[in-house]
């Protein structure tokens, strides 16, 4: 398998955490995404993926993108440590935790929208820095609701790994580069922490990338 990542980038790092958690053996293929303009925007990869956003997985030859539908394809593909739980309460669950993030959370701070609040809006970098902290504060206080009753300390959900996992461990790491306050959100910063602890995740981790610059 070939994963096209760029180490900042978090929906990337979700990808890099579902299959290392999955032992998967994987290809790791540099899309830089600042460099040159940006290798994202070229035709090569927007062969791989017309939306011209990393992460993209490829399985001999089967392209999957998006960060949520990778996990749920690696998830059916190899079961073992299952992310998705069968039953059909818990999963809507785990996929509602994970759904913060990926779909209400991530989406208003990546790259391109943060690029369009300072060239095009004028914002400038204090400026851009709290439309984040704003945004992240607003997923992150539902997230904390929920996994006080949701959580047993050490995961999102109940007492192992799932998709809110892999979703909340690279958002709770943007949130620290961008100096959030996260005093409010004590579950999540304790299942957070410990997710930091994990092989799978360490392994993930921007700083532990062969990109990493
Ligand atoms: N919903 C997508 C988001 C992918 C995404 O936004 N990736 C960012 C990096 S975290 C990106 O490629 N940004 C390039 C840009 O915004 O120009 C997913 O979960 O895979």
């Amino acid at each position: 398998m070939k994963l096209y990542s760029y180490y900042r980038s978090s929906a990337a790092y979700r990808a890099r955490i579902a299959l290392n958690l999955k032992g998967c053996a994987y290809e790791l293929v540099p899309v830089h995404l600042i460099r040159d303009g940006g290798a994202h925007r070229r035709p090569d990869y927007l062969g791989v993926n017309p939306q011209g956003l990393v992460p993209a997985l490829d399985d001999d030859g089967t392209i999957v993108t998006q960060s949520l539908a990778i996990v749920e394809y690696l998830d059916a593909r190899f079961p073992e440590p299952r992310l998705i739980p069968r039953d059909p309460a818990e999963r809507a669950r785990v996929q509602s935790l994970a759904q913060i993030v990926a779909c209400d959370i991530h989406p208003l701070n990546n790259l391109r929208v943060r690029r369009y609040l300072a060239d095009e809006l004028g914002l400038d970098q204090d400026g851009v820095a709290a439309w984040s902290r704003r945004w992240i504060a607003d997923g992150f206080r539902a997230l904390e609701a929920r996994l006080a009753q949701w959580s047993g300390g050490r995961y999102c959900y109940g007492d192992g790994v799932t998709i809110a996992d892999v979703m909340l461990a690279p958002q709770v790491y943007n949130a620290r580069a961008l100096a959030c306050d996260l005093g409010a959100y004590p579950t999540l910063v304790r299942v957070a922490d410990h997710l930091a602890t994990l092989d799978a995740f360490v392994r993930a981790a921007p700083e532990n990338q062969p990109d990493a610059d």
